[in-house]
């Protein structure tokens, strides 16, 4: 298969698999990435969706998608993979479906799945070594259920469940899970970060692991304007402001070893922060120097363990 290779815009396809006019929010940033990604994965794919937010993309008998879908439980999106991807294997065996019309099965969860109720499943399957794309779309929340914290969920954020209080002027005093170093403890071959404010190397990784067979896991910041209190037409500008000031680290790990693609300009996170009224209670009535000074010096410390910024 010929590799596509991803230097600007132009390169993208114009190709779409997911129509217009969904029941998604306006500006959502995670569906804007899997529209991305879908261009590079192609028409032959599945979905196994978790129940969130994207349930709603499809409800029976209309969908936006030209590859086909599965709903499960948040627990067991894994598991059905699991099983389509052995009815595939079964079928193409028996001379039923040529390789040419296999499919790409593809979980596709919010971060609440991924982190919290559907881990062991995914924990599961990446032991089987299931071949597989995991898609999270990490809007750092349960969103579908009413913005509830999710163990995703930012240190210093409010949700409707860390809401700011006098034990807690922070909002949410948990730090957020890393998901990706969950996922590389199991040594899977391909783990990448991505934003859809960085098309070219949102592309360029799924370009990528379509070479790999494996468990391949894709954590996508995902903007969230009804959740994160901001403008729907501002999505990409805080996707791109989150990369600059080095709160989501664009990477990629083949085979356990992790590499940076986007280096930041490590503008202060403050610039970021204000950009959501999720974080206004650092800054009105009162600033809350030490929380934001914390929010700093935690992705600081991030980015120490990477002199050459991972270069
Ligand atoms: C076991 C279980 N608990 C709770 C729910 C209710 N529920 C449906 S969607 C959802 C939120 C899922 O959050 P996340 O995975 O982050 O996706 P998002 O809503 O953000 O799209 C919840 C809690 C459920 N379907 N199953
Ligand atoms: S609530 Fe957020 S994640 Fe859910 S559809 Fe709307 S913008 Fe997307």
């Amino acid at each position: 298969m010929e590799t596509r290779h991803y230097k600007n815009y132009k390169d993208i396809s114009t190709e779409e698999h997911i129509a217009p006019g969904t029941p998604l929010c306006a500006g959502c940033g995670g569906l804007l990435a899997l529209r991305l990604a879908h261009k590079v994965l192609g028409r032959n794919v599945v979905i196994v969706n978790a129940a969130g937010c994207f349930t709603l993309l499809s409800v029976y008998p209309y969908s936006p998608f030209e590859s086909s879908w599965m709903y499960t439980a948040m627990a067991c999106a894994p598991a059905g993979a699991q099983g389509i991807r052995d009815a595939l294997d079964i079928l193409i065996k028996k001379g039923k479906l040529r390789d040419d019309e296999d499919l790409k099965v593809v979980v596709l969860t919010g971060d609440g799945t991924a982190n919290d109720i559907g881990l062991q499943s995914t924990s599961a399957a990446i032991h089987r070594g299931l071949d597989f794309y995991y898609f999270c779309y990490d809007n750092e929340a349960f969103s579908n259920t009413g913005f509830q914290m999710s163990s995703a969920t930012p240190f210093g954020s409010k949700t409707n469940t860390s809401f700011p209080g006098k034990s807690n002027p922070e909002g949410t005093i948990q730090r957020k899970k890393d998901l990706f170093e969950i996922w590389r403890s199991q040594k899977p071959p391909y783990i990448a970060t991505i934003s859809p404010s960085h098309s070219t190397d949102l592309s360029s990784k799924f370009e990528k692991a379509s070479m790999i067979k494996g468990p391949k896991l894709f954590i996508t910041f995902s903007p969230c304007p009804p959740g994160w209190s901001y403008g729907a037409s501002k999505s990409v500008e805080v996707g791109k402001l989150a990369v600059q000031t080095g709160i989501w680290p664009l990477k990629e790990a083949v085979d356990g070893v992790v590499e940076h693609t986007v280096v930041p300009e490590f503008k202060p996170v403050e610039e970021y922060l204000k950009t959501q009224n999720r974080y206004d209670h650092l800054f009105e009535p009162v600033k809350q120097v030490g929380v934001i000074n914390t929010i700093q010096k935690d992705v600081d410390d991030y980015w120490k363990c990477y002199p050459n910024n991972g270069k």
